[in-house]
C-alpha cells in the first residue's frame, strides 16, 4: 500500500514538473473566448469591424434577451477594449416602425466584453422584420452600422412578455427575466417599462408585481412562500421569490398595482376565476 501511494506521488509530482517546464517555454495560450458558452448570434461587419452579437439561448426570442457582444478589428484580429457602444432596435411594420425596451450597454470585467438586455416585444414574420442599429466609439471615433435581425416566436409557447394597455390608458411593456426553474423557492425578476413613444420605453419605477402561482392542470393548486415582486433602484429591476413544489406547467398570475396599491392590471384568482389577464408561463 506504501509504495502504490509514494509511486502515485511521484507521478502527480512528475506530472507537475511536466506542466512547470510547459509554462517557461515561452509559448502563450492561445486565447480563449470569454463567449465560448454562448451562441453567436449575428455578425455585424462595417468600417473595418466585426462586431459579433452572441445570446445567452440560441439566437433571439421574443421577450427578455440578455445579450453580449464584441468588436474585433479585421486588420489585426484582435478585439477592441473599453468602446462605449449604444443600441436601437426598430420593428418595420407594414404601417410604421417602433423601437421596444432595451438597458445600456456596459463593459464587463473582460473589457472586451460588452453587455446589455433587450425586450422584443413581437416576435419577426414574414412581413415585418427587427433591424439593430449600433453606434460604438473608440480612439476618438464614432461608428455606425446596422443590419436586420430575426427574433422568433418561443418554440414551447410559453409567455413571457405582456403588452398591455393598463386602467390609466398607459402602454406597459412587462417581461420575465429568465432563470432555470427548480422545485425549489426561486429568486424572480421582471422588468417593466411604459410606452411613452414608439421609440421611447422608460423604465417604470416604484409599481409593485403580485404573483399567484397555478398548475391550471392540477385543479389550480398555488404553492407557499411566495413573495411579490418589488422594484430595486439599483437593477432596474422587480424582484421576488416564486415558490414551486413540483415540476410541470405553471401559470404565474399577475397583478399590477402603482405606488398607491391601486391596480393598473391583472386580476386575483378565485374559485370563480381561474386565471388573470396578465401572467406568465413556465414549464420545466
Ligand atoms: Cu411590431
Amino acid at each position: 500500500m506504501r509504495t502504490i501511494k509514494s509511486f502515485i506521488f511521484l507521478f502527480a509530482l512528475s506530472i507537475g514538473i511536466t506542466s512547470c517546464s510547459d509554462d517557461s517555454n515561452g509559448t502563450t495560450p492561445v486565447a480563449e473566448n470569454p463567449l465560448d458558452a454562448y451562441s453567436l448570434t449575428s455578425s455585424f461587419e462595417a468600417n473595418g469591424h466585426v462586431l459579433e452579437l452572441y445570446s445567452e439561448k440560441e439566437g433571439l426570442t421574443l421577450g427578455y434577451n440578455k445579450l453580449y457582444l464584441r468588436i474585433k478589428e479585421i486588420s489585426t484580429g484582435t478585439y477592441v477594449p473599453n468602446a462605449t457602444i449604444s443600441w436601437n432596435p426598430m420593428m418595420h411594420m407594414a404601417d410604421k416602425s417602433h423601437s421596444c425596451p432595451k438597458s445600456k450597454i456596459s463593459t464587463m470585467a473582460d473589457n472586451t466584453v460588452y453587455t446589455g438586455f433587450i425586450v422584443f416585444q413581437m416576435a419577426s414574420n414574414a412581413d415585418e422584420h427587427w433591424e439593430l442599429n449600433l453606434e460604438y466609439s473608440f480612439g476618438g471615433t464614432t461608428y455606425t452600422t446596422s443590419k436586420q435581425i430575426e427574433v422568433n416566436a418561443p418554440t414551447d409557447g410559453n409567455r413571457t412578455v405582456n403588452v398591455f394597455t393598463g386602467t390609466d390608458d398607459t402602454r406597459y411593456v412587462l417581461a420575465m427575466v429568465p432563470f432555470a426553474p427548480e422545485v425549489a423557492i426561486n429568486d424572480f425578476s421582471a422588468v417593466l417599462y411604459k410606452m411613452d413613444s414608439m421609440i421611447s420605453f422608460p423604465v417604470v419605477e416604484d409599481y409593485s408585481i403580485a404573483i399567484d402561482p397555478r398548475m391550471p392542470g392540477m385543479d389550480n393548486h398555488s404553492s407557499p412562500n411566495n413573495e411579490n415582486l418589488i422594484y430595486d433602484r439599483d437593477t432596474d429591476s422587480y424582484n421576488g421569490k416564486l415558490s414551486l413544489t413540483m415540476t410541470g406547467y405553471w401559470k404565474v398570475n399577475l397583478q399590477l398595482l402603482n405606488p398607491d396599491g391601486e391596480p393598473i392590471k391583472g386580476e386575483a384568482v378565485t374559485e370563480e376565476n381561474e386565471s388573470s389577464s396578465l401572467y406568465f408561463e413556465l414549464e420545466f
